[in-house]
């Protein structure tokens, strides 16, 4: 379970992470966020906001071929609205490079005026991509190489050396992401993340997340419950483990094996067997 790459975060990492942070943003004029467009509260990171101060930034929302389209517009009109740019994206199929560079021509034009009013010639736009563990850091800047580039450790506080990508003839890519930290203070943030596999599952336990999952899919997505496994949602989450272990024969000497069901589940989920799952609204109470 879980990609088997998740970060443990310790303060030493975090101390270290922040610093190569501020260290990489003095060298660029704007910052983009990556988060996954399933989870846009739980996977941005507490600190980012402040550190970046005022220079300009853009969100984007990755997987949007997992998440609930009608959620992830929402997402993006919320942020819009708030005068942050936002736009959602599979990293993976969509024209990247041009959905990028265009976005960034946007939000950097009123800079490139300022510049030639005061008689400048614009350089090129420096841009830095950031963002958590797993939400496509590498899979965006490898695309825009166009070659295997970042490959350098996943891990905060390994030594690099900077280089620039050429997103355009006008606009200059960090080759190396900033990766910062998920929000650990809530337990639902965890829970969340885990759910799309973006943390070790063994940090939590396996019933835990799957309870959640099912009473979130309960309230939000009935439907695609009903649809996968064909049995009657009941209040009892059990009951319905239960009922999914003996369909799908998940048993150990003829009793229901329950952590093999929550792997299944788990697995079933972020897989995307029983739809395309946003696990959090815009303005729910936990997106404090
Ligand atoms: N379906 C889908 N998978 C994606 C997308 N973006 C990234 N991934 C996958 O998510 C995983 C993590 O991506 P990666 O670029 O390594 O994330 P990083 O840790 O932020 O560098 C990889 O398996 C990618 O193939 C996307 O838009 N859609
Ligand atoms: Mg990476």
């Amino acid at each position: 379970m879980g990609n088997g790459k998740a970060i443990q975060w310790f303060p030493g990492h975090m101390t270290k992470a922040k610093r190569e942070m501020e260290a990489s943003l003095k060298l660029v004029d704007m910052v983009i966020e990556l988060r996954d467009a399933r989870i846009p509260f739980s996977s941005s990171n507490p600190m980012l906001k402040k550190m970046i101060n005022k220079k300009p930034y853009l969100i984007i929302l990755s997987k949007k071929d997992k998440a609930d389209d009608f959620l992830t517009k929402e997402w993006t009109d919320y942020f819009n609205n708030q005068e942050i740019s936002c736009i959602s994206m599979d990293l993976l199929k969509d024209n990247v490079i041009k959905l990028v560079k265009d976005e960034v021509h946007k939000i950097m034009k009123p800079w490139i005026e300022r510049q030639k009013s005061r008689g400048i010639n614009p350089r090129a736009i420096r841009v830095m991509v950031t963002g958590i563990p797993n939400v496509g850091k590498s899979t965006l800047i490898n695309r825009i190489a166009k070659r295997k580039i970042a490959k350098t450790a996943d891990k905060p506080g390994v030594t690099r050396s900077l280089q620039w990508i050429k997103l355009d003839k006008d606009i200059d890519l960090l080759d190396t992401p900033g990766i910062l930290w998920p929000k650990f203070e809530d337990e639902i943030i965890g829970l969340n993340l885990a759910i799309v596999g973006s943390i070790n599952d063994d940090i939590l336990d396996l019933e835990r997340i799957s309870v959640y999952a099912l009473k979130k899919l309960i309230k939000n997505y009935p439907q695609f419950l009903i649809d996968r496994y064909n049995i009657e949602l009941e209040e009892d989450p059990y009951i319905f483990f239960e009922k999914l272990g003996r369909s799908k024969g998940l048993l150990r000497r003829n009793e229901v094996d329950y952590e093999r069901c929550y792997k299944f589940f788990l697995t079933e989920i972020r897989n995307d067997k029983l739809g395309k799952i946003t696990w959090e609204k815009v303005n729910e109470e936990n997106n404090k």
